[in-house]
């Protein structure tokens, strides 16, 4: 205790200006080996970074002996991805040393945004999931809620986009390159088998057991990151798994000789966390992603068992130490991992082990959409866990059963509900992931009223018949700590003015920002402030693209992964049509705008591709032609990511949110855009819907087909070319893309998208077009009076409470995890 104690109390000192000073430059000395006057901005990062780690280890430290004194159960959440973002300024935000550092910085001379933004984000996710994996690993650490977060210490993360001729270049993302301050890497290991066969043999009371006689073994270490809960002194564990090889080389194969054979496992073992998988592609079955989904959950699941056994001493008691979160199906194979663990390494009976399974996991999915839903070819899965598909066969088993006296003589549900997928429509037999999550589970969500609605009745439909008490919804959340306090610091101080300083703890107090809607000062104020992240933007715009906007024209934006889903080409489609009807009326009067797009494509989705192809192909034309480009702009933003949608974010005026109704499952970027202001162009999909709800239909954009529709539509049989020959707008942009304008003359570049539309339009891009373009009318017409969409931009704010990631986490802890907050203290600190 003392011993904590005079930690923190050195930590109070070293709260100073004078003290950061201080650190800092030893810490420039001493860790980076530089002096000041040799110093780069990346080795100003690394010394500000030590310096405000040694201001929170003390806090983590108190943390970990408070919890294990008390006993705490904890949240673990599994997630093969947690895209985190920088986190030298929301470390010092959380520690509440936003001012120190930015005068100690300042009396050094050093710019301190510069230093910030020297920061290599860990890029280790591909989007909205992974994203939605940190902010819940904020708010827990904010509610002091007991947490670790598991997953993978990728080696490179996301690709870094590049953009080459108006094409996506993908580059390799070597993040670690320049060292991870942020990382406690821990002498804790594990073991991870794979392949190999099963044996049978009868322990000393003559019980049938089993015995995986692996082929191979690597291990992996833990890497851990503390997360700061704001303005508490909890900090919660995001714990990656590195693999590594048994030894460092195999001192058998080395003594024989075979040095290189020993170096060759040694890679091999180490590819297991070297790389993350690009998303948005049909399952393509990698042996690669199931050994990785595999590794970090066996990791995880020996680690909670070892505290578990270390706190009371049996396993029996792992529902009262833990609960398990399985992030969408990637990490589902810990239901048959923990049933092995239990029967075959800690001797318990099955139905022993199936009853701790079914009170501790729960099963959160991400996804409508039919190809996302993992499935494992048979002959893969029991070729690297032997044994696991031997559980699953018999979880399997004893479940049909279960479905078989439920629903008799039902035997294409049987098949339907079966773990294992026979592949009679062809494609060979497949494990069923978010069948095996469905079964081991108490409880399972959708992040989305509408998606968790569409869930019942769609993919998981005949789970929600067995089990309707299993189901649930939980809206996503994200964290207003990242997203408006570190993002947009002029808005976050003007609401303190307003609202006082609590809340950024309790969101919803921004709803006392409804009374100043309508007064004329605030108001400028508050067109001050986006005025300001707008010139924010064009600058960094300015610097990276070479196109200079306009600050007082409207800001357009769509940043996301790039998908035909969310229809970022009818986005395009608009642009053209304003575009045309520029050229035929030069003296049109037309709000004018920037049209801002960002988002990665998968490296194998040609489609995605294509149209960032198209989008900068336009822009080029558009932006150059003389007489256009003053009233319309087009950009498009390489690398999106965290780092750059702090910048993106605030600055918009309108946000884009025009996925096909019932395919986005909730989206988290439309909750980013309206907590800084935007107002929403959207269709009725996902959160979309919410938070319409909540911010008032008059201030919302709302067009599109609903899922009612969009269903009719596809009932009824969908003929896209008929609209095509019917509707002159839509007939003159397609052929304006068909038209080589944007393609050097080509004619045929753009085709396999025109043709798709044309011919398939599987999103209903022609079916939502005119209506979209009118919406685009009256938003462009709203624009025009300033003091309206002011009005409703301070409403959208101060309507957002809800979508905290804060109150996401108080639901879910609610209704699922049941674990007790435990606020840490510093004792005498
Ligand atoms: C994504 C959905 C988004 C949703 C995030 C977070 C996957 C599989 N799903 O709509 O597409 O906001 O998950 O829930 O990445």
């Amino acid at each position: 205790m003392s011993d904590i104690a005079e930690r923190s109390l050195h930590t109070r000192t070293a709260r100073s200006v004078e003290a950061i000073r201080r650190s800092f430059v030893d810490n420039l000395f001493y860790v980076t080996a530089r002096t000041f006057d040799n110093a780069t901005t990346l080795d100003h990062y690394t010394a500000l970074a030590y310096t405000i780690r040694d201001r929170l280890l003390a806090r983590y430290i108190a943390t970990d002996e408070d919890y294990k004194r008390r006993d705490v159960k904890s949240v673990a959440y599994l997630s093969a991805e947690f895209l985190i973002g920088p986190q030298l300024g929301n470390n010092i935000l959380s520690l509440d040393l936003q001012d120190n550092v930015r005068e100690a910085m300042k009396e050094l001379g050093l710019d301190f945004e510069a230093i910030l933004e020297a920061e290599e984000e860990p890029g280790l996710g591909n989007g909205g999931l992974g994203r939605l994996a940190a902010c819940y690993l904020d708010s827990l650490a904010t509610l002091e809620i007991p947490a670790i977060g598991y997953g993978i210490r990728y080696e490179y993360g996301i690709f870094e986009q590049a953009i080459k001729d108006g094409w996506q270049v993908e580059v390799a993302d070597a993040w670690l390159r320049n060292g991870n301050p942020w990382e406690l890497p821990r002498q804790r290991r594990y073991p991870v088998k794979f392949g190999g066969h099963v044996e049978q043999y009868r322990d000393d009371e003559g019980h049938l057991r089993h015995r995986w006689v692996a082929e191979s073994v690597v291990y992996g270490i833990a890497h851990d990151t503390p997360i700061l809960g704001y303005g508490v002194l909890n900090v919660n564990l995001l714990r990656l798994w590195k693999s590594e090889a048994r030894e460092s080389f195999d001192l058998h194969a080395f003594n024989t000789g075979d040095y290189y054979g020993a170096v060759d496992d040694m890679v091999v073992a180490q590819n297991i966390s070297k790389v993350l998988y690009p998303n948005d592609e049909p399952e393509a079955g990698k042996a690669l992603r199931l050994r990785q989904q595999y590794f970090f959950v066996c990791c995880s699941l020996q680690d909670m068992i070892r505290i578990t056994l270390q706190a009371r001493g049996s396993l029996a008691h792992f529902p009262e130490k833990f609960v398990v979160q399985l992030n969408d199906t990637h990490p589902a194979i810990a239901i048959a991992e923990f049933m092995r663990l239990a029967i075959d390494e800690h001797q318990m009976t099955w139905e022993g082990a199936w009853a701790i399974t079914r009170r501790s996991f729960a099963y959160t999915n991400h996804t409508l959409l039919p190809e996302a839903l993992e499935a494992w070819p048979l002959d893969l899965f029991q070729s690297i866990l032997p044994r696991h598909m031997e559980i699953i066969f018999e979880i399997n088993s004893r479940f049909l059963d279960e479905v078989r006296i439920r629903f008799i003589g039902d035997d294409a549900r049987l098949a339907r509900m079966s773990l294992i997928d026979e592949g009679l429509g062809g494609g060979g037999r497949r494990v069923r992931m978010a069948n095996l999550a469905c079964v081991g589970s108490m409880a399972i969500n959708g992040v989305a009223e509408m998606h968790s609605e569409l869930l019942k009745g769609t993919v998981l439909g005949d789970f929600y018949e067995m089990w309707p008490e299993k189901f649930q919804n939980k809206t996503n959340g994200v964290t207003p700590r990242r997203f408006i306090a570190l993002a947009n610091p002029p808005l976050a101080a003007l609401i303190e003015d307003i609202v006082g300083n609590d809340w950024l703890r309790n969101l919803d107090n921004l709803r006392r920002l409804e009374s100043h809607a309508d007064h004329g000062e605030f108001q400028a104020r508050w067109r001050g402030i986006k005025r300001l992240a707008k010139e924010r933007l064009a600058e960094h715009i300015q610097r990276c693209c070479a196109i200079t906007l306009d600050p007082d024209s409207l800001f357009d934006i769509q940043v996301k992964r790039i998908h035909e889903y969310k229809r970022q080409h009818l986005n395009v489609l608009h642009i053209l049509s304003l575009y045309n009807r520029l050229k035929h009326n030069p003296s049109l009067e037309i709000t004018p705008r920037s049209f801002i797009f960002g988002g990665k494509a998968a490296p194998g989705y040609h489609m995605a591709k294509l149209i960032i192809k198209l989008i900068n192909s336009v822009a080029d034309v558009i932006n150059r032609d003389p007489q256009v480009s003053k009233i319309l702009k087009v950009v498009f933003v390489p690398d999106f990511s965290v780092k750059t949608g702090q910048r993106i974010y605030p600055a918009a005026d309108l946000s884009e949110q025009i996925s096909t109704a019932g395919k986005e499952a909730s989206g988290t970027g439309n909750m980013k855009f309206t907590m800084n202001g935007a107002l929403t162009i959207g269709t009725l999909d996902g959160a979309n819907v919410e938070i319409r709800a909540a911010v008032g239909e008059d201030n919302f954009f709302l067009f599109g087909k609903t899922v009612q529709q969009v269903d009719e539509i596809w009932a009824t049989g969908y003929r896209p070319r008929d609209l095509y020959d019917r509707d002159d707008d839509l007939r003159a942009v397609i052929d304006l893309i068909n038209s080589g304008l944007f393609s050097h003359g080509d004619r045929t570049l753009f085709s396999p998208l025109t043709d798709n539309l044309l011919n398939h339009d599987p999103f209903l891009v022609c079916a939502d077009f005119q209506d979209y373009i009118d919406c685009q009318a009256r938003v462009g017409e709203a624009y025009r009076d300033q003091e309206g969409w002011s009005r409703q931009s301070i409403l959208n704010v101060a309507r957002c409470g809800m979508f905290s990631s804060d109150r996401a986490i108080r639901e879910y802890n609610a209704d699922i995890w049941h674990a007790e907050p435990l606020a840490v203290k510093l004792s005498k600190g």
